[in-house]
């Protein structure tokens, strides 16, 4: 059974993530219509998806333990972006933000003595380690090619392949 406390942390973490999946879903509307960045744009919607497929995964385990998951109102994301890099480097920033709210919850975790919700968070804690490090990589290359349209190219062709940790439920 989820104590109170942990309840109410945990429904603000269903909030976060369909928050996320809702700032992803607008870079992915963006993005499909700017020229030439197809892959770019599936890469945002696959993004999209698996933030809520997080906020399910989450939903799901409140409920399970006796808990009420709370199906939130949610803020109008950032809709247009100067560049491609600017869009890249939110992203960054968002999952940084949402690694800290997951170590914060597991924080909780263990004052509250909940091992289970502890046991559970952990697939968070390294789901969030390999979405951070894949945004830095993502980061990092955009910084390398500048404003060059031959390396967006080749950018958008090779983020094809790119799959979005965190899948599997
Ligand atoms: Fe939910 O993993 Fe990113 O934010």
């Amino acid at each position: 059974m989820l104590s109170k406390r942990m309840q109410e942390v945990l429904n603000e973490q269903v909030k976060i993530e369909a928050q996320s999946s809702q700032v992803y879903l607008a870079m992915a509307s963006w993005a499909e219509i700017q020229p030439g960045i197809d892959n770019i744009t599936a890469f945002f919607y696959r993004h999209s998806d698996e933030e809520r497929m997080h906020m399910m995964k989450l939903i799901h385990f409140i409920n399970d333990r006796g808990g009420f998951a709370v199906i939130p109102a949610l803020v109008q994301p950032t809709l247009t972006f100067p560049s491609i890099k600017h869009a890249f480097n939110e992203l960054l920033n968002h999952e940084i933000h949402v690694s800290e709210s997951i170590n914060k919850l597991v924080d909780i975790a263990l004052q509250e003595k909940d091992y289970a919700t502890h046991n559970f968070l952990q697939w968070y804690v390294a789901e969030q380690v390999e979405e951070e490090a894949l945004a830095r990589t993502l980061n990092d290359k955009l910084e390398m090619i500048g404003d060059e349209k031959s390396g967006l190219y080749l950018f958008d062709r090779d983020i094809l392949n790119v799959s979005v940790p965190g899948g599997e439920e």
